[in-house]
């Protein structure tokens, strides 16, 4: 049996069939497609999409968004499920790989269906072909091939019956998944071939909770019995993995502390006795001193970036050493570590097994409870600070910790936010807390949210942006308007980079390119953003004073639609940094004393970066 389809008809036939499941929970894998037309896939995938409407087609403003959308959707989705994106050919396809590079680092399944040159080749150059000179094998959706896990072109409908399988096994599976590439020529888009039915038959992608070895696992339980200062650290895959309950029992029975990476934040409530939030660059007083003499980390589910080891200074125990929890082999080996490949909920349930009745030192416990209080306390004196306006950036977050319900999500990824945010925010929930801190990509926070909600309507989403990164990328607000998906946006206004201007006065530069001011006149650019959310169809809104912002929040909840409140904030008012430090190359030679005062610490600080070799025994 055949079904004589197009190969773009074949593709949506075959998205919609696709489901997954986990622990017994079945679903469908696809939320439907989102996507842009022009004439490399308007009447491919376009045409196909409008044959069947079964599988939703979402039009969005920019390409890069709808992947960052895409993205969100996904994570929220603790990756059981994904939106496909497509696109014309040429700077429709282009746009999406800042998004496609974005998902990839973070471990997050997208598929992105790019249009791209006849196959056939015969009417070439086309409108916005890149030639080559060399060979004419190649198009700029080759741009592709780095920042995706699987990569391919479709040049004959029946490569489909090899290319859709693989697509789906690397989006489903919890080590492998990314971006998806499937590069779609616009003729072979429109092309006809005879499938077979079975193609398009429902099928089920088991996403399996695979366990570590046995002999290692002992070994590692034997490493935790005998660790003075053991530390863990939480990462995504906790989340990913449904495995904070897990995580929180073993926490609860060791007494071991742990600390979360941005990805891994919310895998303890931040009142759980062994939570000591934050670790790394953007970490907490407790989570980094615990670090620096830990005999032991225990890594789940981290990728271990150079913002959760302080570019590789955390640790400086002589004799620490690693035992990672993680699907994914080159995370798991990270660090000369003994390496436990398996899912973080069910490796964590076998490891507590392993060590029942073992619990860490009632020294240690006293030492990891003093931090703690230390730390609560001073979160409490970041959050009661009064100043301005412009207000503080911390007592925005404060404001709306104290007024957002546990289950509320707050989504953001770039600037001075995810530093503070990583720090402060009090998590109450797992999901609560979404940034995307792999690749913290500007632009993201809106159009991410879009696809937070879109996952989870029964949650309330508060995006919070940054001027810089509003001003990037602000118009899927006109998207959200289309969909009535509603979210709650927090424009801090600061005019310019707070965070970048920061980075570069501790480089003993001025903060040189970072404010936003007029050429002529060095004036600030007062730019209007309650105009212009409001141009885009939102209700705008402006807060001024501690009070403002509050009812504008409390006011938002009752409102059925997407509402934006911009505050200005302090442009230097900073949390400081707790025991930490960033690698950050400062220049070797300079006029400027300040840069060369800057490069002498530089110099200094750097000896305390760590290679990690294997410890024995
Ligand atoms: C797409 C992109 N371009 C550049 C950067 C580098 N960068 C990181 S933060 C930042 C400034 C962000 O400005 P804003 O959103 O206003 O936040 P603030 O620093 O003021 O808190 C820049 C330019 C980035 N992370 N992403
Ligand atoms: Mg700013």
């Amino acid at each position: 049996m055949t079904r004589r389809l197009t190969t773009a008809q074949a593709i949506i036939r075959y998205l919609k069939a696709q489901h997954v499941a986990r622990d017994g929970n079945r679903q469908a894998f696809f939320g439907g497609c989102f996507g842009i037309f022009g004439h490399g896939n308007v009447a491919g995938i376009g045409q196909a999409l409008e044959e069947y409407p079964e599988f939703p087609y979402y039009l969005c403003r920019n390409e890069q968004a709808m992947v960052h959308t895409a993205a969100a959707f996904a994570k929220m989705s603790n990756r059981l499920r994904a939106l496909a994106c497509t696109t014309s050919i040429g700077p429709g396809a282009t746009n999406m790989i800042t998004g496609a590079a974005a998902a990839t680092i973070n471990r997050i399944p997208v598929l992105l269906l790019p249009g791209d040159i006849f196959a056939r080749r015969n009417v070439a150059p086309l409108l916005q072909q890149l030639e080559s000179s060399s060979t004419q094998d190649i198009s700029v959706n080759d741009c592709f091939r780095p920042v995706s896990r699987y990569w391919d072109r479709i040049q004959r409908p029946e490569q489909l019956l090899a290319a859709l399988p693989e697509a789906m096994r690397v989006l489903t599976s919890p080590a492998e998944t990314g971006t998806v590439t499937l590069a779609l020529p616009q003729d072979v888009q429109t092309q006809a071939f005879d499938f077979p039915e079975e193609l398009f038959a429902e099928r089920t992608w088991a996403v399996a909770r695979n366990r570590p070895d046995a002999c290692l696992l002992a070994e590692a339980a034997q490493w935790i019995r005998t660790a003075k200062r053991p530390l863990i650290i939480a990462g995504g895959g906790v989340i990913y993995s449904e495995g904070t309950d897990a995580l929180a029992s073993f926490a609860k029975v060791t007494g071991i502390p742990v600390g979360e990476t941005q990805a891994g934040k919310g895998s303890l409530t931040f009142d759980h006795p062994q939570s000591v939030g934050a670790i790394g660059v953007t970490g907490t007083s407790a989570s980094n001193k615990l670090a620096h003499e830990a005999d032991l980390v225990i890594g789940v589910g981290t990728r271990y970036s150079d913002f959760t080891t302080a570019s590789t200074t955390a640790f400086q125990n002589p004799t620490v050493r690693f035992v990672n929890i993680n699907v994914v082999e080159l995370d798991a080996a990270k660090h000369s570590a003994l390496a436990l490949l398996g899912d973080a909920r069910v490796t964590l349930e076998e490891l507590q097994g392993a060590i029942i009745g073992h619990a860490v030192s009632s020294t240690y416990a006293c030492e990891i409870a003093k931090l703690r209080a230390t730390w609560e306390k001073e979160v409490d004196r970041i959050y009661s600070r009064r100043i301005g306006p412009p207000l503080s950036q911390a007592e925005v977050i404060a404001i709306l910790n104290s007024e957002l319900q546990p289950r509320d999500v707050i989504v953001n990824a770039a600037g001075s936010l995810p530093g503070d945010l990583h720090k402060l925010w009090r998590t109450r929930e797992p999901k609560s807390y979404h940034m995307e801190y792999g690749y913290s990509c500007m632009g993201y926070e809106i159009a991410g949210g879009l696809g937070v909600k879109m996952a989870d309507p029964s949650r309330e989403v508060y995006v919070l942006v940054g001027d810089g990164s509003y001003l990037m990328m602000a118009q899927e607000i006109v998207t959200a308007m289309q969909e009535s998906i509603k979210l709650n946006i927090v424009v801090l206004d600061n005019h310019g980079f707070s965070s970048i201007g920061g980075l570069s006065r501790t480089c003993g530069s001025s903060g040189f390119g970072t404010e936003y001011r007029y050429r002529n006149n060095g004036e600030q650019i007062a730019v209007d953003f309650v105009a212009n959310a409001a141009s885009l169809g939102a209700h705008a809104t402006r807060a001024t004073t501690h009070d403002d912002l509050k009812s504008a929040i409390r006011e938002f909840r009752d409102r059925k639609t997407t509402s934006v409140v911009v505050v200005e904030t302090d442009f230097n008012d900073r949390v400081g940094s707790y025991d930490s430090w960033w690698d950050v190359a400062i220049a070797e030679v300079s006029t400027s004393v300040s840069v060369k005062d800057a490069y002498r610490n530089y110099e200094k600080a750097r000896q305390n970066e760590r290679r990690f070799w294997p410890q024995s025994g």
